[in-house]
């Protein structure tokens, strides 16, 4: 009767409470961090009730999270998919559900059915203006690169890899003589450089590091120094991500060149949320985010303190 409908009338929209579940992979970057911090922020600035689950990088976990949060029947799923298989039983199941999904900065080998839309990087193309800053400043002299590889398996790790590979193929003076994962980890970063300089007689014939992250390139940096090299000079360093830790670096002259992953890929995610949940506005099936090159040259220690309060 009348009563229900003013109680209908009067209930807030959808985007006011919407409640979404977030399944983040964990913390094991300084990005990682802040993209994190910064999805917190966004929700609470937009009256969303955010439900996180940390998975510490264990893709089970992740699968266990989304289907507590189908389970609860929230309005929206985030996932930040650690590695690219495996997605499409639960993704099927939050269909099933009609709980729309929102990939965060990494993709996944699965149809684009299965998701709302993907909020990432172009991948590859960080991997071209890497591998081009080094063409460039490397020019015709011998180059032997040692790669550290993020997360095996995940789309980053993949991409970033073939889009290096594409802008340094026919410069044959530049080789990648070593390529692991160092999973997109400090401490990783730092063995495994450790233990290319071993396998490279002590380092003296490689020219630069090229990281998949800062935070890999940050531990391998201390490598370097522990060797008796010094990073920026005797071994180029070049990654991406852009965390304030890589501008102190730059500013010391231990790093030379990162290129920019924003950590705010749920601002993006929340608006298309909020316009498909109120107006069944479909969005594209990828949302690209910017890729920005800095080197030693863009003032390093102004990007550090503009950086360094944004939840790193
Ligand atoms: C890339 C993102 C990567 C960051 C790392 O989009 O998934 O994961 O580059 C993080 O710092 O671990």
């Amino acid at each position: 009767g009348a009563a229900m409908m003013l109680t209908l009338l009067a209930a807030p929209a959808m985007a006011d409470d919407m409640t979404v579940g977030f399944s983040q992979i964990g913390s094991e970057s300084g990005w990682r961090a802040a993209e994190t911090s910064v999805t917190k922020q966004e929700a609470q600035e937009r009256g969303i009730n955010l439900k996180f689950a940390d998975a510490q990088q264990k893709q089970e976990n992740q699968i266990k999270a989304v289907r507590s949060f189908i389970a609860q029947g929230v309005d929206a799923i985030l996932i930040a998919p650690v590695v690219a298989t495996g997605w499409e039983q639960v993704l099927e199941e939050a269909q099933d559900a009609e709980i729309p999904v929102v990939l965060l900065d990494r993709q996944i080998d699965a149809s684009d059915e299965l998701y709302l839309t993907a909020v990432t990087s172009d991948q590859v193309h960080e991997g071209n203006v890497a591998g081009n800053w080094l063409v460039e400043t490397v020019g015709d002299e011998p180059c032997n690169v040692v790669e550290l590889q993020g997360t095996t398996g995940s789309s980053p790790a993949i991409n970033r890899k073939k889009g290096f590979e594409e802008a340094i193929s026919g410069h044959d003076n530049i080789q990648i003589v070593r390529s692991q994962t160092g999973d997109f980890t400090r401490t990783k970063g730092k063995e495994v450089m450790e233990s290319f300089l071993k396998a490279e007689d002590g380092g003296k014939d490689i020219c630069a590091l090229y990281a998949h992250n800062d935070d890999m390139a940050v531990g391998a940096i201390q490598a370097i120094k522990e060797a008796g090299l010094a990073p920026g000079k005797d071994i180029l360093v070049v990654s991406i991500d852009a965390v304030p830790d890589i501008f102190q670096a730059m500013a010391a002259g231990e790093a030379n060149a990162t290129v920019e992953l924003t950590p705010n890929m749920a601002g993006p995610a929340f608006d298309v949320l909020e316009a498909y949940l109120k107006d069944g506005t479909t969005p594209p099936k990828w949302i690209q985010t910017e890729s920005k090159l800095y080197t030693q040259n863009d003032d390093p220690m102004k990007v550090y303190e503009e950086k360094k309060n944004l939840g790193y």
